[in-house]
């Protein structure tokens, strides 16, 4: 279902007059309240009047999520403390978190833009919201939760953890859209399993999963796993939160960005240069109606394409295509480049494999090891050392085969690589460099 047809199916001209209009208003906006962007627009001797077509974005300079960290904590606000309602955060692995404000009117916009992201996937009043993403700094709990109430579904705000009290409620409320990471999905019907409860008779029909990087085989192995229909999301917290981009529940085939709301460039990441349509690269997002904390083309280091091709939902906006990985998660082995997403597509592919696997990289007389851990279903556990070593070789061959990259393959016991209830850790590296 189209939650808000008008805007969602706007003909490519109209949609793009708003965006003028709107992005025109951001920039004078943010010129005259952020002392950072006045200071950065001044230094590429750029200024709001100089705003006069939509290309003209290319001439203002990049936001780096350094800028945040320097601005730490409310800096780069551009109303006043009085006007924010509500303030998160995105943890990082390094360095001070990245604090982002929202106002009333933000939450608001927010809420419709999480709305039509689960109207996407399948969802309407009537349906019973099952949302296990966390609640508290991170966007992906209250974002789902207000979006959920703007529809008029019922949301249960489980959040994440307590795994076998979530089994419980599934099967007592009889939830029927499923909200969390794909690897914590995964990771619930695995206790599922545990407690003696089948999903084939829980009450899902679809659920939607993003957060993290997941591929294809991924999505096929939680429709089986969950018999549901899922679909991916995409969001940041600098951005806006979950929400910035979702999938149709009719192609699945890319994510719709929200651009009456928010204009995508795709950059090359060294140079800068903006790409065409269909090339990959750096995903670069300017918001165009966020009042307290606007941002203006923010690299999100994360890589994927755009796709502006009709699709069969009819919704106008550009597709994104699935987020592959980040520039900074590239993984440089002996030269090759890999991302951990490759792997899993390998590994996916295989039978007797299970969707659980953790990438370590150390380095031995300066020379780069990859060991790729992964778990084996029980079956295959209880096989001879033989049959295990026969699976080992396969999936390095894979590996090899397809990345260009050897790999040494540990097949380890079921459930030995530790469960996350948010963003999964797919790598480990060892290396110091
Ligand atoms: O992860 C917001 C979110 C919550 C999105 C719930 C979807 C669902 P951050 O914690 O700021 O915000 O992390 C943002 O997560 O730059 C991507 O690298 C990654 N990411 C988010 N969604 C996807 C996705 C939330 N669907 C960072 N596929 C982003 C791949 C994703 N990566």
């Amino acid at each position: 279902m189209i939650y808000n047809i008008e805007f969602e199916t706007l003909p490519r001209e109209a949609l793009e007059a708003i965006q003028l209009r709107r992005l025109q208003a951001t920039i004078e906006r943010v010129y005259a309240t952020v002392p950072f962007y006045r200071k950065k627009f001044q230094e590429a001797g750029v200024t709001p009047s100089d705003i006069k077509t939509l290309n003209d974005l290319q001439r203002l300079p990049f936001t780096y999520k350094q800028d945040l960290r320097d601005n730490y904590p409310f800096g780069m606000f551009a109303v006043p403390m009085d006007n924010v309602v509500r303030i998160h955060a995105s943890s990082g692995t390094t360095g001070k978190p990245t604090v982002v404000g929202y106002t009333a009117r933000d939450i608001s916009t927010w809420s419709e833009l999480m709305a039509r992201a689960l109207a996407a996937a399948g969802a309407s009043r009537g349906d019973i919201i099952h949302n296990a993403y966390g609640y508290g700094l991170f966007t992906g709990g209250l974002g789902v939760h207000y979006g959920a109430e703007r529809l008029g579904a019922s949301v249960i705000p489980i959040s994440g953890g307590n795994t076998k009290r979530q089994i419980l409620i599934m099967k007592d409320f009889g939830p029927t859209i499923l909200t969390c990471t794909p690897s914590y999905a995964l990771h619930l019907a695995e206790v599922a399993g545990e407690v003696g409860v089948d999903f084939k008779d829980l009450r899902f029909k679809a659920g939607i999963f993003g957060a993290e990087p997941w591929s294809e085989e991924m999505r096929q192995e939680i429709e089986r796993k969950l018999h549901l229909s899922a679909v991916d999301i995409y969001g940041l917290s600098e951005v806006l939160g979950p929400g910035v981009a979702v999938e149709c529940a009719e192609a699945k085939k890319g994510l719709h960005i929200a651009e009456d709301h928010f204009i995508a460039e795709v950059i090359h990441p060294e140079t800068g240069e903006t790409l065409p349509y269909g090339e990959k690269g750096e995903l670069v997002f300017t918001s165009i109606t966020k009042e307290a904390f606007p941002v203006i083309r923010y690299r999100t280091r994360d890589i994927s394409s755009l796709n502006p091709e009709p699709c069969i939902c009819g919704r106008s906006h550009v597709r994104m295509n699935r987020v592959t990985g980040r520039t900074d998660d590239m993984l440089i082995i002996r030269g090759v480049n890999v991302f951990p997403s490759q792997i899993e597509s390998v590994l996916m592919e295989i039978e007797g494999v299970e969707p659980h696997y953790q990438l370590v990289v150390d380095r031995e007389d300066n020379l780069d090891l990859l060991t790729v851990m992964v778990e084996v279903g029980e079956d295959a556990f209880s096989d001879e050392v033989r049959v295990l070593q026969v699976l080992e070789k396969k999936i390095s061959k894979n590996i090899k085969e397809y990345l260009g990259v050897s790999a040494k393959v540990k097949l380890v016991e079921p459930k030995s690589i530790a469960r996350s209830e948010g963003k999964a850790q797919r790598v480990i590296d060892n290396r110091k460099i």
